[in-house]
C-alpha cells in the first residue's frame, strides 16, 4: 500500500514538549525537551470518481467544511485547490480526553482528492481525461460517486440517469487506462527482460494484466501472485484499488433508498464492494446548521444522528483500507493515530517520531475498553490492566499506548 505523507508536502509540525514528554518515560525526558521537527501523521489518500456533475465536488466540499466544523483545532489543509484533509470523526477521543484531562483532542485523518469528471474515452485523452487519471494513481481507494437522483435542471451526459450504465463508463475508463499503462510497460520490459533488467514475475504478471483488462475487467480480478502483484505496484492501477460506491441521492431518498440505490448495491455486491448512501445536497446543507438544527433537519428526513453519509463514507473509506487506530492520551492532548494492521509497537511509536521507533523500549500497553471500565490510568495500573509490551508486540484496535524510548 503506497502512504502519502501529505504533512510532510505541507508543512513541518514540532512536536510539543510536553506532548512528548507525555509520551516518553521520566528516564529519556532530555532526549524529548528537544524534539525534532518532522512529518507527524499519514494521510492516506482517497480519489472520488464518477460521470460528470454527478456531485464529486458538492460531496468533496461538503467532506472538507465538516471536517473544519467538526474538529477545529484539527490542522486541516488544502495542498492543491482539489485536494483537502479530513478528520475521521471518532467518539473514543473524547472519552479518554475526559479520563485523562487533557486539553484538547486530534483525531487521526483521511484525505480526499477531487477531480473533474471522467467520460467515456477519458483513457484516449477524451475530455482532459488522462491527466485526471493520473492525478487518481497515486491514490490508496477510490470513491465512486453514482448518480441516483433525478433532477431536469442538472445536466447528464448521456442525457440520462441510469446508474449501472454509469458505473460501467466509469469502469470501463479506468481500466482502458490501465491497459495502456501495461502495455506500455510490456514493451520495455519485453526488451528488458533479455538483459536481465526485468524480472520473469513481471513478465508474468504484466501479461495476466493484459488479459483480464483487455476484456473490460478490472485488474482486481487478476489472479496474480504476491510477489507478481508487488512488480507491478508502481504501476498504480486504478481499477486494482479498493473501491467505494456514493450513491448520490435526493433527500428525500436518504433514509429509504430507491430503485437506482438497489441496483448499484447488487453490482457492489458481485464485486464485493461497499456502498454508501450519500446526499451530496444534503451533506452541504447540513454543515451550515448548528447541533440542534442538524438533528431536527436529518429527524424530518428519518436520518439518525451519526447516519448522515460523510461520517459513513469516512468511516467506510477507513475500513477499506485496513486501518488500525491506536490512541495517546495524557493532559496535553489526547490523539488517535493511524497505523496499518499488522504493525508492530516499534513501527507504531514511528508514525509519530522517527526517534521513537529508533530507540524503542517498550509500550506501557492499555486497552481502551479496560481503561474506560477502570476509570483512570490509576486505577487501571492498580487492577493490572497496564502491560509493559515489548519489541514484537502486533499494536491492536483500540490500544492506549505510552511509549518509552532512549536515543
Ligand atoms: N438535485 C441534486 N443536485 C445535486 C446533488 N448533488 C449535486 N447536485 C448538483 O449537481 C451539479 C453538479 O454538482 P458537482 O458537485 O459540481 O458535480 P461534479 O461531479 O463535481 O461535476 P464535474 O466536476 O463537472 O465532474 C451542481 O449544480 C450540484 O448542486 C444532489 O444530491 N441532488
Ligand atoms: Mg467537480
Amino acid at each position: 500500500m503506497m502512504i502519502t505523507t501529505l504533512f510532510a508536502l505541507t508543512r513541518t509540525v514540532r512536536l510539543q514538549p510536553s506532548t512528548a514528554a507525555a509520551q516518553c518515560g521520566s528516564a529519556t525526558r532530555l532526549a524529548c525537551a528537544a524534539p525534532r521537527a518532522r512529518q507527524m501523521s499519514m494521510a492516506l489518500k482517497t480519489g472520488i470518481v464518477g460521470l460528470p456533475n454527478v456531485g464529486k465536488s458538492t460531496l468533496f466540499n461538503a467532506l472538507m467544511q465538516e471536517s473544519q466544523a467538526q474538529a477545529a483545532n484539527f490542522p486541516f489543509c488544502t495542498i492543491e485547490p482539489n485536494t483537502g484533509v479530513v478528520a475521521v470523526p471518532d467518539p473514543k477521543l473524547k472519552v479518554l480526553a475526559d479520563i485523562n484531562n487533557s486539553r484538547k483532542t486530534v483525531p487521526t485523518s483521511l484525505s480526499f482528492v477531487d477531480i473533474a469528471g471522467l467520460v467515456a474515452g477519458a483513457s484516449k485523452g477524451e475530455g482532459l481525461g488522462n491527466q485526471f487519471l493520473a492525478n487518481i494513481r497515486e491514490c490508496d481507494a477510490i470513491v465512486h460517486v453514482v448518480r441516483c437522483f433525478e433532477d431536469e435542471n442538472i445536466v447528464h451526459v448521456s442525457g440520462s440517469v441510469d446508474a449501472l450504465r454509469d458505473i460501467e463508463v466509469i469502469s470501463l475508463e479506468l481500466a482502458l487506462s490501465d491497459l495502456a499503462q501495461v502495455e506500455r510497460r510490456l514493451q520495455r520490459a519485453s526488451k528488458d527482460i533479455k538483459s536481465g533488467k526485468t524480472k520473469a514475475e513481471e513478465m508474468s504478471a504484466l501479461e495476466k494484466l493484459r488479459v483480464v483488462l483487455d476484456e473490460g475487467r478490472p485488474a482486481r480480478q487478476a489472479e496474480l501472485t504476491q510477489e507478481e502483484w508487488s512488480t507491478v505496484q508502481s504501476l498504480g492501477l486504478l481499477s486494482a484499488k479498493p473501491v467505494i460506491y456514493a450513491a448520490n441521492v435526493q433527500d428525500s431518498d436518504l433514509a429509504g433508498g430507491n430503485a437506482m440505490v438497489e441496483d448499484v448495491r447488487k453490482h457492489a455486491e458481485s464485486e464485493g464492494a461497499s456502498v454508501v448512501v450519500v446526499s451530496a445536497q444534503v451533506e452541504s446543507e447540513l454543515v451550515d446548521l448548528d447541533n440542534d438544527e442538524r438533528t431536527s433537519f436529518l429527524e424530518e428526513l428519518g436520518v439518525a444522528r451519526g447516519e448522515t453519509g460523510l461520517e459513513k463514507l469516512i468511516a467506510q473509506v477507513y475500513k477499506l483500507l485496513d486501518l488500525r487506530t491506536y490512541y495517546t492520551s495524557g493532559e496535553t492532548e489526547t490523539k488517535a493515530w493511524t497505523i496499518k494492521k499488522g504493525m508492530l509497537a516499534p513501527q507504531a511509536a514511528g508514525v509519530i517520531h522517527s526517534d521513537f521507533e529508533k530507540g524503542f523500549i517498550k509500550a506501557e500497553t492499555v486497552a481502551y475498553d479496560d481503561l474506560v471500565a477502570a476509570g483512570s490510568m490509576k486505577a487501571a495500573k492498580e487492577a493490572g490492566m497496564v502491560r509493559a509490551e515489548g519489541k514484537e508486540y502486533e499494536v491492536q484496535e483500540g490500544d492506549v499506548l505510552l511509549f518509552r524510548f532512549n536515543v
